[in-house]
């Protein structure tokens, strides 16, 4: 074992890449470190959920008509809260908000960019300790520099998107982001409670032999996609086969297995929904935006999730998702249904 190498912690990380563009302001850095550390303290109370009164219902219903946990509030608070403290955010959107919130202070109002999250993603899960996480887009405000930003600054397209990232909080908790020049994964260290550099320089594999899909649906579904659904079904040994399907139920886990390993994550439309579940905002486009750095795709089915214009701020899109051939061969079956 090198004893020797250097471990990055995610602040180092963030300084050297900031080295390597003396002109940049260092806003971007800081905001990077400041959701990082947001994640540790929503990381403590994940990790004691079952111990203390913040398991269990909330009592109240988000913008979503979904019940909200004691969890999900907590970790909103804990990233808006840094968010507003810091000098690099003039606002941002939550899945647990119905509208964004300006911060309208001095400091935050000459801030540049703006923040779209989803605070706890896969809440559902957190009674049953599968793993859950956080999800979050950076875009470049559109108002001016010096006043309160406002709601266009939240309607743009993914790929205006700066930076994108997520945390999984699961068997370990890992921060990874990507900017355009890379996605890098940082595992946390309990011992030093540092985010270290474990991942540098995530690639999607371009083929994987994951399909991740709730099968509940697969009669809801159009008709190409229960084709390449079928299709991944027959694969052996003699068509790029087999496959396994893998099913988690909390998007981050499922899209980062596929990051990793290699796959597609689907969660496609229906005939009762068929806009699907996730949202544009802070769910589809932040991983479109990883997923896409890190070599692989993302689509609505019709068109690359990141050239998506939105019209509000908590709409939903079909998502498919995952490595290149995968999404070339689930394509094939969509155009020729
Ligand atoms: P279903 C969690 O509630 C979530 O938003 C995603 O994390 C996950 O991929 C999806 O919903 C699961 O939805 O309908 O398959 O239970």
């Amino acid at each position: 074992m090198n004893f020797n190498r250097k471990i990055l912690t995610l602040d180092e990380f963030t300084i050297q890449q900031l080295r390597n563009f003396p002109h940049a302001t260092g806003e971007l850095s800081s905001l990077l470190r400041d959701l990082g550390l947001a994640a540790k303290r929503v990381n403590v109370e994940v990790n004691k959920a079952g111990l203390v009164d913040i398991l269990g219902d909330h009592g109240s219903v988000n913008v979503q008509g979904e019940e909200v946990k004691k969890l999900d509030i907590f970790a909103n608070n804990q990233f808006m809260k840094v968010l507003q403290h810091g000098v690099s955010c003039a606002g941002i959107a939550s899945e647990e908000l119905d509208d964004i919130v300006v911060f309208n202070d001095e400091i935050s109002n000459q801030s540049k960019y703006v923040v779209m999250f989803d605070p706890l993603d896969g809440s559902g899960n957190i009674d049953v300790n599968i793993s859950i996480g956080t999800i979050f887009g950076v875009y470049r405000r559109l108002s001016e520099r010096g006043t309160p930003c406002n709601e266009k600054d939240f309607l743009q397209k993914g790929i205006q998107q700066v930076a994108a990232g997520y945390i999984v909080y699961g068997s370990s908790t890992m921060l990874v982001y990507a900017t355009r020049r890379g996605v890098n994964g940082f595992t946390l260290d309990p011992s030093i409670g540092e985010f270290c550099l474990s991942h540098p320089d995530i690639k999607c594999p371009p083929v994987g032999n994951i399909y991740s899909v709730n099968h509940g649906n697969f009669f809801r579904y159009e008709k190409g996609v229960q084709e390449y659904i079928t299709a991944c079904q027959k694969k052996d040994k003699t068509n790029g086969g087999p496959y396994t399907q893998r099913y988690i139920g909390s998007m981050v886990a499922d899209v980062h297995r596929g990051l990793i390993k290699g796959g597609i994550f689907m969660y496609p439309g229906t005939t009762d929904k068929p806009n699907g579940k996730l949202r544009l905002a802070y769910e589809c486009n932040p991983f479109a935006f990883i997923v896409e750095v890190a070599g692989g795709r993302a689509t609505n089915g019709k068109q690359r999730i990141l050239e998506i214009e939105p019209t509000t701020l908590h709409q939903r899109v079909p998502m498919f998702i995952g490595s290149k051939d995968m999404m070339d061969e689930l394509e094939g079956c969509l155009i020729n249904n």
